[in-house]
């Protein structure tokens, strides 16, 4: 049995952050980082069975052509990946009359929908492209033991080479091989950076002085075995490392707005984004 501070339920038995049930979850789900782009998911679902939110977690499940469905609103940030992955995999595989763990462990399919900068000077905006790997250059998997397979530890090594200046420890961590033929087997793939921050950690500096001036060009000219980073936002490493730590299967889906070498933003970020989520639920 787990305890009272360890699994956090409200008063109404819904668990701390996300104010959910296990209940109000269907077993695929869709992250975006703005609560904002919640109700821009679910205005195509047929129908919305729940609406709850605390925080930054704005939830809707409902059916999209028969299928039920949850999209939930991450806020930015693997520290808050932290808290959604760990709270969804407790509501799916918690008794929270026991505060037990199932006899049967379970798991879920999670896509990111995503917006995020382009590193590469042939990937252009409004490209939507999916992360096969990503390279957490944030600390959360310091905190957790997960064993990295090879292709990853290679990548991590060649980071580790290219980047040689960082005080700290990048991982890297993988896409579901099942949802990368599902959801993007005719997009552009590709390895994203994933950064604690919008500003120093992404190599912009309005009036800072920064520890890593180079970042974006270090990420431009990193490759490794035929793989180049092409991508920067700020969720998809944390998501596919708690996911290949705890069974779930992830893809992150991005909507390239901007330029980080061309040094350009999108006129219509909208509509790119549009299309990314019609997408994803066309194929689901
Ligand atoms: C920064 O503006 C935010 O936008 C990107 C980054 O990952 C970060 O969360 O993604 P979302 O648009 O999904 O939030």
């Amino acid at each position: 049995m787990i305890n009272d501070s360890e699994l956090i339920l409200n008063a109404d038995g819904s668990i701390y952050h996300l104010n959910l049930k296990p209940e109000d979850i269907a077993d695929t789900i869709i992250f975006v980082g703005d609560p904002d782009r919640v109700p821009e998911v679910s205005k195509y679902f047929d129908d919305i069975e729940i609406r709850k939110g605390k925080r930054e977690f704005i939830t809707h499940t409902g059916h999209v052509n028969g299928k039920r469905l949850t999209v939930i609103s991450t806020g930015i940030g693997t520290d808050n990946i932290d808290i959604v992955l760990n709270e969804l995999d407790a509501l799916l595989n918690f008794d929270f009359e026991t505060r037990n763990l199932k006899s049967e462990i379970k798991s879920l399919d999670i896509i990111r929908i995503g917006t995020s900068g382009s590193i590469q000077g042939n990937i252009a905006m409004g490209t939507i492209l999916a992360s096969e790997y990503a390279i957490g250059f944030d600390t959360l998997m310091q905190y957790y033991q997960k064993p990295y397979n090879s292709k990853e530890l290679e990548i991590q090594e060649a980071v580790i080479e290219k980047f040689h200046d960082l005080t700290f420890k990048p991982y890297v961590a993988h896409a579901s091989e099942r949802l990368l033929k599902k959801f993007a087997h005719d997009i552009p793939k590709g390895v994203t950076m994933t950064a604690p921050g919008f500003y120093g950690p992404q190599g912009r500096n309005l009036r800072s002085q920064n520890t890593y001036p180079h970042l974006i060009k270090q990420a431009n000219t990193f490759k490794v075995n035929g793989y180049q980073i092409t991508n920067l936002e700020m969720e998809t490493a944390g998501i596919y490392a708690l996911s290949n730590m705890l069974g779930h299967h992830a893809i992150s889906i991005n909507a390239i707005l901007a330029s980080r070498v061309n040094e350009t933003f999108a006129s219509n970020p909208k509509e790119i984004v549009d299309k990314a989520i019609r997408m994803v639920l066309d194929r689901l």
